[in-house]
C-alpha cells in the first residue's frame, strides 16, 4: 500500500525532502506540502507533483489522507509538531532540532512513554553517511583497539545569517558532532569545554570544544563557520592500535596549469545528499513495518544533544568546563 507522507516546511530542506520523497521512495506517494506561506507551498508541491498543498501545519497532520510526516519546518515547530504527529498516532522524521530546550524534547519522549511506542525519528542524517558507518563498524569490529579519542572539523563557507554568534554555532552547527560522535563511539559525555579565537573582522570566529565522554575518552570539535574556501566536515577516530580518518570524496580531479585541484562542496545539502536519501528510506521502511531503524537518532538523542549545546554554551560564556547532566536514558530507548 502505497505510503502517504506531508512535508511540512518549503524552505530549503523542505524542498529538498519533497524531492527525495517524491523521487527516491519507492512505496512512497508526495502526498502534501505544507508551508506557512501558501505560495512558496504551493510552488514545492508543483515541482514535485504533491497532490496537495497547505498551509496549516497541524491539520495536515490530521488528515486522513497523510499517513507520515517529515517536519522541515523552522526549529521552533519541531517540538510542537512532533508531539501533535504522537497525539495522531503518525510517525514523523523530525529535522534536527528536536529542540534546543532539554525540557521540550524530554516533553516529546514523555509523550512517546505514554503512547508506548517511538513515533520520531530525528535528522541527524550524518549517521547513514558512508564515512561514519565504516568508522563505527571499524571501532566496533575491533579494528581500532579501545578508542581513545576523535577530533572533528566542521566548517561551513560563511554564516547563514549576519546575527549568527559562537553560541549559536554550538547550538544550530555542532550537535551534528554531539549526536554522531556518541553514535560512533557508543558512549556519553562527562564533560565540555568551549573556546574561541580571536578574528579580525566582525564575522563569527570559530569554536573549538573539548569534551570527555564517560568513558574516558576525548573528543574535539571545530565549529568553523565561516571558513571561506568550502563545505568541509572532517573526523579521525584515534585507537588503541589504529585510526580511521575520513577521506575526502571529490568524484573529479581537474589538472590545469600545472597545478590539480578537486572541489568543496557548498553546503551539506550535497555533501549528504546519499546520507539523507539512506535516512528517509529507512524512514520509510520504519513507517511500513514498525521497526525502528537501527541507526537513526530517536527523541532520547534529541533530548542528549540540547543537554550537550546548553552546557557547551555555559562553558563558552563562564570560561569553564561544564559537567554535562542528563537523566537516565528511559527504557523505550534502550
Ligand atoms: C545546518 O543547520 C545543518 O544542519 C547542517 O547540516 C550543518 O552542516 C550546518 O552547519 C548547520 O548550520
Amino acid at each position: 500500500m502505497t505510503v502517504r507522507i506531508a512535508v511540512i516546511g518549503a524552505g530549503l530542506m523542505g524542498a529538498d525532502h519533497a524531492k527525495i520523497v517524491a523521487e527516491d521512495l519507492p512505496g512512497a506517494a508526495l502526498q502534501v506540502v505544507c508551508d506557512m506561506d501558501g505560495a512558496r507551498a504551493r510552488k514545492v508541491a508543483d515541482t514535485h507533483g504533491a497532490a496537495d498543498a497547505a498551509s496549516d501545519a497541524e491539520a495536515v497532520v490530521a488528515r486522513a489522507d497523510v499517513d507520515a510526516v517529515i517536519v522541515a519546518s523552522p526549529d521552533f515547530t519541531h517540538a510542537p509538531l512532533s508531539l501533535a504527529c504522537i497525539r495522531a498516532g503518525k510517525r514523523v522524521l523530525c529535522e534536527k532540532p528536536l529542540s534546543q530546550s532539554p525540557a521540550e524534547c524530554r516533553q516529546v519522549m514523555e509523550a512517546e512513554e505514554a503512547a508506548g511506542a517511538r513515533f520520531v525519528q530525528l535528522g541527524f542524517m550524518r549517521r547513514y553517511d558512508q564515512a561514519y558507518v565504516e568508522m563505527r563498524e571499524a571501532l566496533a569490529g575491533g579494528k581500532l583497539g579501545r578508542a581513545l579519542m576523535m577530533h572533528n572539523f566542521h566548517r561551513n563557507v560563511a554564516t547563514p545569517a549576519a546575527d549568527f554568534t559562537g553560541a549559536m554555532a554550538i547550538t544550530n552547527s555542532a550537535p551534528h558532532e554531539f549526536d554522531v560522535v556518541r553514535h560512533v563511539l557508543g558512549t556519553e559525555y562527562a564533560t565540555i569545554s568551549a573556546w574561541q579565537p580571536k578574528r579580525s573582522d566582525a564575522v563569527v570566529a570559530p569554536v573549538v570544544m573539548v569534551l570527555e565522554t564517560v568513558a574516558g575518552q576525548v573528543v574535539t570539535v571545530e565549529i568553523n563557520n565561516n571558513a571561506a574556501y568550502g563545505y568541509d566536515v572532517r573526523a579521525e577516530l584515534v585507537g588503541e592500535q589504529a585510526s580511521i580518518a575520513m577521506n575526502q570524496v571529490a568524484y573529479t580531479r581537474i589538472d590545469r596549469d600545472l597545478r590539480q585541484a578537486t572541489g568543496y562542496d557548498a553546503d551539506w545539502r550535497s555533501r549528504y545528499a546519499e546520507a539523507y536519501r539512506r535516512q528517509n528510506r529507512a524512514f520509510l521502511h520504519f513507517i511500513e513495518t514498525g521497526a525502528y531503524p537501527a541507526l537513526a537518532a530517536s527523541s532520547w538523542d534529541g533530548y542528549c544533544a540540547a543537554v550537550v549545546a546548553e552546557a557547551g554554551v555555559r562553558a563558552l560564556n563562564e570560561g569553564r568546563r561544564v559537567p554535562v547532566e542528563m537523566i537516565a536514558r528511559p527504557e523505550l530507548y534502550a
